[in-house]
This record gives C-alpha cells, sequence and structure tokens, in this order.
C-alpha cells in the first residue's frame, strides 16, 4: 500500500473544525426552507437518494431538519408506493434542468399510477436508502423525533415504498427489485450498463436539449449518444403511464448495490416498525428472502464479486462496477462472499487505500474513464456505503483509512460531485451537498464507532 492514506490526517478534534463549519456553509446555501438541492447549478430540484444522504448528515446540524428533509421527499410519494427520483421545485425556472417537471408530466401520465397533483415529480425511482436514513435521523434525537411523531409518521410510507419494490419491481420474478432506466440505481453511465442500454433506440437528437452541459464540463458528463437513450427509455415509460405491468422494458436490470439497500433499509425499516408498535413481520422476511435471492441471483464466481443481472437475457453482466462491492453492507451474506468482497476491494480493480476512495469501475477495465461520471471517477456516497460494509464486518483498519481519504478528499476538492481516483482531482460540481452531509456525518461518528 502507498503512504496515499496514512498522509496528514484531517484530526477529529480542532483540525476539523473548518471542514465542518465548511460542510455545514454547503447545507445551509443548498437547503430550499423544506428539502435540500444536491447543487444549486447542475441540480436544482430535490433528488430521492441525495434526500436520504443529505438527511443522514443534517441529522447532525439540525435533527429536525433532517427529519423535514425525508418528509418533504416523502410527502411526493404516489399511490402506487413509487418515491420518483425528482422532487420539482416551481419556482425553478424551466429549462434550468433537464428533463423538467415538462418532460415527465407526472400529474396527468402518471396519474392512473397514483401520482399526486402536487407537487409535481418524475416517474422512475432511486436506490431506496430512506428508511435507513430514518433510523439513523431518529437515533439523533430519539425525543425530539418522539415528541414529532416522525417515525410513526414516515412507517406506512417508508412500507409501502419497499412493497411496491417487492411488488412491482420483481421484474424476473426471483425476488430482486429491477430497474428499469440507467438512473434508477444512481449510477448514470456505469458501464455496467452498456449491453442493456446499448439495445435502446436512441431519441432523435433534435427531441431535446441537455442543460447539464451549461453547468459541467463535457468530458465529465454522460455522451450525447446516452443521453438519447435515457430520453427514449424515460418517454417510453411515461407513454405507458408509467404502468409497471403494462411498460414494455427495453432496460431491465437487478443491480447489486440497489438491493443491497434495499436489505439494508428493510432492516432499519424492521427496526421503525418495533419502534412505532408496527409489525416489523414483513420487512424482516422480505430482508430474509432479498438476501438469499442476492447471494445466489447476483454472485459472480467468474468475477469474485457481484454484478448486475441483465433481464434481457438472465445473464450476469461480466463487469466489475463498485455497486458489487455494496453488498457488505448485507447482515449475514456468506463468510466466504464476505472474504471474496473484502479480496476484491483491495485487488487490482479497486486498490482500495491505494487510490482516492473507491473508482466507480473497474481501473483496468476497457472502458475505464478517471473523469466520466460513473465509468471510473470515485464518489463520496459509495465510499460511505463502503465503509459502512466494511465496518459491519469488522474490517476497521480499512474502515478508517476510507474514513480518512473521505474527509482529506472532500475538504480537498470544496466538496466536489466525484473525483479522479489517481490524482484526486475534483471532477463536477463543487459544494455538492452528499459530500458535504456524508463528511459531515463521518466526522460527527468518529474513526471506529461501531453503527
Ligand atoms: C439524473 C443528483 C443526481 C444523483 C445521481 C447522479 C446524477 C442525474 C443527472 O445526479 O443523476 O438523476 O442529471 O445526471 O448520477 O446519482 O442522484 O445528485
Amino acid at each position: 500500500m502507498t503512504a496515499l492514506l496514512d498522509a496528514a490526517p484531517v484530526a477529529d478534534t480542532t483540525a476539523a473544525r473548518p471542514l465542518r463549519a465548511a460542510a455545514l456553509r454547503v447545507l445551509f446555501t443548498n437547503w430550499t426552507g423544506t428539502g435540500t438541492v444536491p447543487s444549486r447549478s447542475l441540480y436544482p430540484h430535490q433528488w430521492s437518494w441525495d434526500s436520504a444522504f443529505i438527511a443522514i448528515g443534517l441529522r447532525h446540524l439540525s435533527p429536525r431538519r433532517a427529519q423535514r428533509e425525508l418528509e418533504s421527499l416523502m410527502s411526493a410519494q404516489w399511490a402506487d408506493g413509487r418515491v420518483p427520483h425528482i422532487v420539482f421545485n416551481p419556482c425553478v425556472p424551466a429549462g434550468q434542468y433537464f428533463p423538467g417537471s415538462d418532460f415527465w408530466r407526472s400529474a396527468t401520465a402518471g396519474a392512473a399510477a397514483g401520482a399526486p397533483a402536487a407537487p409535481l415529480t418524475s416517474g422512475i425511482i432511486q436506490p431506496p436508502v430512506h428508511a435507513l436514513a430514518a433510523a439513523l435521523v431518529h437515533e439523533a434525537d430519539p425525543a425530539e423525533s418522539a415528541r414529532r411523531g416522525f417515525l410513526a409518521r414516515l412507517h406506512p410510507r417508508l412500507e409501502a415504498w419497499h412493497r411496491y419494490l417487492a411488488e412491482r419491481r420483481d421484474l424476473g420474478g426471483h425476488g430482486l427489485a429491477a430497474v428499469v432506466h440507467p438512473w434508477e440505481p444512481g449510477l448514470d453511465n456505469s458501464p455496467a450498463w452498456d449491453t442493456a442500454l446499448h439495445r435502446v433506440v436512441p431519441a432523435e437528437a433534435c427531441s431535446f436539449r441537455r442543460a447539464d452541459l451549461d453547468h459541467s464540463a463535457a468530458a465529465d458528463r454522460p455522451t450525447d449518444l446516452d443521453y438519447a437513450r435515457y430520453v427514449r427509455l424515460a418517454r417510453d415509460y411515461r407513454d405507458a403511464g408509467y404502468d409497471d405491468t403494462k411498460t414494455e422494458f427495453a432496460f431491465a436490470v437487478e443491480d447489486p448495490g440497489f438491493n443491497a439497500l434495499l436489505i439494508a433499509a428493510e432492516h432499519a425499516l424492521a427496526g421503525i416498525a418495533e419502534q412505532t408498535g408496527a409489525d416489523p413481520g414483513p420487512a424482516r422476511a422480505r430482508a430474509a428472502a432479498l438476501t438469499r435471492a442476492l447471494s445466489t441471483r447476483l454472485w459472480n464466481p467468474d468475477l469474485g464479486m457481484f454484478s448486475a443481472r441483465d433481464l434481457h437475457d438472465d445473464t450476469l453482466v461480466p463487469v466489475r462496477g463498485v455497486t458489487g462491492l455494496l453488498p457488505l453492507i448485507v447482515p449475514g451474506l456468506p463468510a466466504d462472499q464476505v472474504n471474496a468482497l473484502l479480496e476484491a476491494t483491495s485487488g487490482e480493480h479497486f486498490r482500495l487505500g491505494e487510490v482516492h476512495l473507491v473508482p466507480s469501475y473497474d481501473l483496468t477495465g476497457p472502458e475505464f474513464d478517471p473523469n466520466r461520471y460513473w465509468r471510473g471517477p470515485s464518489w463520496f456516497n459509495t465510499a460511505w456505503m463502503l465503509h459502512r460494509g466494511l465496518r459491519a464486518v469488522g474490517a476497521d483498519g480499512a474502515a478508517d483509512r476510507l474514513r480518512q481519504g473521505i474527509l482529506r478528499d472532500a475538504a480537498a476538492t470544496g466538496f466536489a460531485e466525484y473525483l479522479d481516483p489517481h490524482t484526486g482531482a475534483g471532477r463536477g460540481v463543487r459544494d455538492f451537498s452528499w459530500t458535504a452531509s456524508l463528511a459531515l456525518d463521518l466526522l460527527a461518528t468518529g474513526p471506529k464507532e461501531e453503527r
């Protein structure tokens, strides 16, 4: 291992104060009154999994604000249980983000599926980190949480959300939730989706205008061709009324990261049910069934880690993506899989401890690009999740070093959206909310805390 992660640690006392202050400033600046935007420029609305990660950090600043973050997101839930991936702010000018509310048309196209008349939302989903976030937010101030009835109000919504995933999104019929758009697993242009995405007929280039390139370098973002395919998939889903039983999904994938987060969330939901006097049985049963399905269906023995399954031909995708490491957060995973994952994190493909954070994709892979979005750069949320997984399996040395790296790189890059794993240079936008909130979380919880 190189000395990279042993260098000048961000101390947990006085040296950490400027970092904490800077993180708080980002979260204050990006707070809109009811929720937090990921970025004032590039992402000026509320995003689903961002809000969960943001609430996890906000709880150290204001548990009440963290509760409101989750409550405002969950209030946009559809009647079928889905939690939309974007909740649009009506005060933001149309055209500042594409695809905006006029593209998704949730109130009309989504009405039959149960979209609310307001707020306007997208129609796809993102990873279900919310129950985990709600449990952590509750723990930050249980008395205030109980006084506001936070868990009791959220529990039925979280239960409906998980039921939606279990009942409507088990497209493969083997007990795992499928994603139907590359934006759903949150790792938009990962090489793990390439084969499935290349089957999609792109939308006409003249039918849309990208707004992201107004705020970020083209070399750091997905290509125009990828965008044309994203637009086509979203448009087809919308035109089928966002109906999961009627849409002919051109893209349907079971992702190990998405399902690992769902399992962690089911465990958290069982705990929430216990605290609120509800029945923890359904969440526990789903967690157990999901864990069995994950460790059989998505374990890729050829790669020695988990990988996505393409439902088009029911095959494992032979691509090493960071989501294939995230099942480390799943309680009760078979010991041989845990050991193989630990080897995979430190091996040549991800080189944990030798590069900055953890790359989003195989460092030796043919598609590796250190700058382009989810095709190589390291992201702070995946590093935070891996840190949690390492901690959970007792790999405290690796977890401590990763924690230190997250704090150091968040400070050094001005809370970048992502970074080049080799040089540590920031990429994408700065003052990115989850980078700030997850750094704040690690500062507040200390290096060796068991969680
Ligand atoms: C599309 C907001 C979101 C994150 C995703 C990230 C990026 C959106 C985009 O930004 O996706 O949802 O426009 O590129 O890939 O993980 O939630 O921060």
